[in-house]
């Protein structure tokens, strides 16, 4: 593959990426802490320790700046903000407010997700997005959200991958609540598409009685490359089904009208890219007819993803094809835990980005993920996503070689020969 400098345009913006859940600790009344409690955690680490970010937020902030870090993409949680059903913490919003201030006060452009896999245990009791109720709860919470962190913030998620949480959590069972049931998966979504709807709605009525006239609202799809095995088609066939079923149908009614003109719940397309599929038809209706897996001897991360960062090209010129939105690309990273491949995996990731961009493709943003190692949800605090390596024991930072490269990149908007040399090579 291509190892050439490049650069990116002026205006780009560069960032990492975390989730309240993840990184903050102190919170046991959401769906992960009972996961956790129920013994799924595959190496028993406790979300509510992580990497105890609720009190960290002065030393992780100076590491963005450290890094000369554009933007930042955090996450609030829900379960501190209405911690019972319509009662909000002070406290929790205040902590907030003042996180928020201060990546103002470093010239950091905050972007916010209102919810990402976590929810109240009051909501997970209730039925979570299996309820009819559920559209209303995440509306209410999310108006508290929006009037009073709303003047500090004009960018918005309203979600991350709902289509993750919902094949996670409802089909293959892996995630709270562990169901299998493809009818809840469906239910799950409707409810979840019309939730986002409404509050692209609301955050666009509400910002400009803060202050704040243009938001920018959408949602991080998290967008996997799905290929066929071989060139039968059943193979084709179940790759194209893969597809469309666990991410084509999000986008499209979360995004709305692919023409211009017409009706549109989002500003920006947001994407997670990781990894790729390769698609199997399997003769077996027990396991819904198809098997995923990587592809035979290609270079993987500590979890077995593959790393193929062309697919970030393909996804992303798929979406451009279809919409005229920009795009952010909300999450790109890596299990390394040895940081033996991050830098040449931001690097080859980056380097698509460029090629998007010269074939006039407008992405306009990268977050990394992540900034620091982090609770991983049922993989644990094992699997090691982090620029910044944390001893979870004393709860010590200590930046690796690749969060280096990495803020190089931020500082320069670019790639030299002398990085290739000094990290990739
Ligand atoms: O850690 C997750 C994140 O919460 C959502 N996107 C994928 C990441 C890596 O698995």
């Amino acid at each position: 593959m291509t190892i050439e400098p490049f650069s990116l345009p002026d205006g780009f913006l560069l960032g990492v990426a975390t989730a309240a859940t993840q990184i903050e600790g102190g919170d046991r009344n959401n769906n992960w802490y009972r996961w956790f409690e129920d013994g799924h955690v595959k190496d028993g680490s406790d979300p509510s320790v992580a990497c105890d970010h609720w009190n960290r937020v002065a030393e992780d902030t100076a590491l963005l700046t450290e890094f000369g870090c554009h933007t930042y993409r955090l996450g609030v949680e829900w379960s501190r903000i209405e911690p019972e059903p319509g009662r909000y913490d002070e406290e929790a919003i205040a902590h907030y407010r003042d996180e928020l201030q201060r990546l103002r006060d470093a010239d950091i452009v905050p972007l916010l997700t209102i919810y990402h896999f976590s929810h109240p245990l009051w909501f997970e009791d209730m039925g979570g997005w299996m309820s009819r109720r559920s559209i209303e709860c995440y509306l209410r919470f999310t108006e508290v959200v929006v009037r009073r962190l709303g003047n500090l913030v004009d960018d918005w998620i309203t979600m991350n991958e709902p289509n993750i949480y919902l094949i996670f959590g409802y089909v293959m069972g892996v995630w709270p609540p562990g169901r299998k049931s493809v009818r809840r998966f469906f239910r799950g979504r409707r409810h979840m598409v019309r939730a986002h709807r409404a509050a692209y709605e609301m955050i666009h009525r509400i910002s400009p009685e803060l202050g704040r006239p243009e938001p920018k609202v959408g949602v991080a799809h998290h967008l996997r490359v799905f290929d066929p095995a071989t060139d039968r088609v059943a193979d084709r066939f179940m790759a194209r089904f893969y597809d469309r079923m666990s991410q084509g149908i999000f986008v499209s009614a979360m995004t709305g009208s692919s023409g211009d003109g017409g009706r549109r719940w989002a500003d920006f397309i947001g994407v997670n890219y990781y990894s790729r599929d390769i698609v199997h038809f399997v003769p077996n209706p027990a396991i819904g007819f198809g098997r995923r897996m990587s592809l035979e001897g290609a270079p993987v991360n500590d979890l077995g993803w593959e790393r193929y960062p062309e697919g970030l090209y393909r996804v992303v010129q798929w979406l451009a094809e279809r919409y005229p939105l920009p795009i952010y690309i909300t999450e790109n990273g890596t299990c390394d835990s040895r940081d033996a491949f991050r830098s040449r995996y931001i690097y080859d990731h980056l380097y698509q980005i460029h090629r998007l961009i010269e074939d006039g493709v407008d992405v306009r943003r990268y977050y990394h993920w992540t900034l620091t190692d982090n609770f991983e949800w049922s993989e644990g605090t094992t699997a090691r996503f982090g620029l910044v390596y944390v001893d979870f024991d004393s709860q010590r930072r200590a930046p690796r070689e690749s969060a280096r490269f990495y803020a190089e990149i931020c500082r320069r908007r670019a790639v030299t020969t002398g990085m290739i040399e000094r990290y990739i090579r």
